[in-house]
Parts: structure tokens; sequence; C-alpha cells
């Protein structure tokens, strides 16, 4: 430190305050309403301190970069910014039912994939429920036709997977029947797309996958 550089600050025993003038590194630590002095080499264990704190404590460091990436800050808005019209929100998804769309499973999984979406996939009897009371709302005027939905057995038969890659519940209440008790789905090799099948209140069913009297039920990520 130059003579110059000294006379800048005022000393007070081994205690140096921030210079009056002058850029100069302060041997100061900051807190919100002024800067405070601080014993000589005090500093430097301030500084030790904070570096062990961050040493010690990877997992705490981790935690919060971790809650920032996986929690959007505002989730609820964020969904419905992007579950726009022609889409609605259901429960805790985004559909379309596409009642003019009459087409087969294939086509109808490109209608969806046009729009940003996919056929329309049930985790639980929830998402199955809030589904239906979607189509039922939409689907007043147009209430004799299938609707698509995102599951098939078309590569293993009998093994059958949602278009995510997930393996469909089985039985009820997702699966109806035929006769009454012969349950869903029941037709072999013959019939590998998956329907919710109005005649049958639209419990799934297994038909031919070049059906045409159905419309997607297309579901959008958020
Ligand atoms: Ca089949």
């Amino acid at each position: 430190m130059s003579v110059s550089e000294n006379q800048n600050y005022e000393t007070m025993g081994n205690t140096r305050r921030r210079p009056t003038s002058g850029v100069t590194a302060c041997s100061c630590i900051s807190r919100g309403s002024g800067d405070i002095p601080i014993v000589d080499g005090e500093f430097e264990r301030f500084l030790a301190s904070g570096s062990a704190i961050v040493n010690e404590k990877p997992q705490l460091r981790t935690s919060l970069l971790q809650n920032e990436h996986s929690q959007p800050k505002n989730s609820g808005q964020l969904a419905g910014d992007q579950c726009t019209a022609p889409f609605s929100r259901v429960g805790d998804t985004c559909l379309l039912l596409a009642v003019s769309d009459k087409l087969t499973w294939a086509a109808a999984r490109q209608f969806c994939a046009a729009r940003g979406a996919d056929l329309v996939v049930f985790r639980d009897a929830n998402a199955y429920a809030d589904a239906l009371g979607y189509i039922n709302l939409v689907n007043k005027e147009n209430a004799a036709v299938g609707v698509w939905v995102g599951g098939t057995d078309e590569a293993v038969e009998g093994v059958w997977t949602w278009v995510t890659g997930e393996p469909m519940p089985r039985g009820p209440p997702f699966w109806g029947s035929t006769d009454g008790y012969k349950p869903e789905p029941g037709n072999g090799r013959a019939r590998n797309c998956g329907i919710l099948w109005h005649p049958d209140k639209y419990y799934l069913h297994d038909v031919h996958c070049t059906y045409t009297d159905a419309v997607p039920l297309c579901k959008k990520k958020l």
C-alpha cells in the first residue's frame, strides 16, 4: 500500500475503514445499510467460510438447481396459455374432439400431430372420466360415432400399449364388453386399434384400424 493510498484510510487501532476516496480494495462486509469495518484477516476468513459452505453443501446447491428447473414459476398460467382453441382444458390436460373429421386410426393420429398433439391416452380412471365428460359435452349432436384413442396392439397381438409406449390399463372401468359378459378387447389379430365405442357408453373396444366412422380425440402435451 502506498503512502497516498494509506492516507485514504481512517486508522483506528488495527481496524480499517472504507477508503474515503479513490478506487481501492475495501476490507469491509456489505450489510445492506452500509459497509461494516472488519479487523485485518477477518475479511479473508469470511471469504474462506463462504467457500466452505458451498463446498460442504453441494447437495443443497443441487437441490436448489433442481427445484428451479422442475417447478415452473406459474405452472397453471403456463398450461392455460398453451391450451388454446380449438383445444379445451379438461382436468389437468388439453383435449380436442374433432367431431367433423371421420378418419382411420392412422389418419386420426396424423390429424392430431398436425396440431401439436397425439391421440389421447388415459393414465388413470380420473383422466378417463374427465375425457368422457368432455366428449359428452362436445359430441351431443353427433353421438353415434366412435372416438379414437392412442392405444393399439398392432405391434404385438394382445399387448395393448399407448402411443407413448406405456402399457394400457386392462379391464374395468376402461374396457367394455361385446355381449354383457365377454370383456374387450376380444377380437384378436383382426382388430388392433382402440376406440371409445358409443353403443357401449364409450367404453374401450378394439376395432379395425381402418374403421372410418370414428373421430380423433387429440391430447396436447403441456
Ligand atoms: Ca388385436
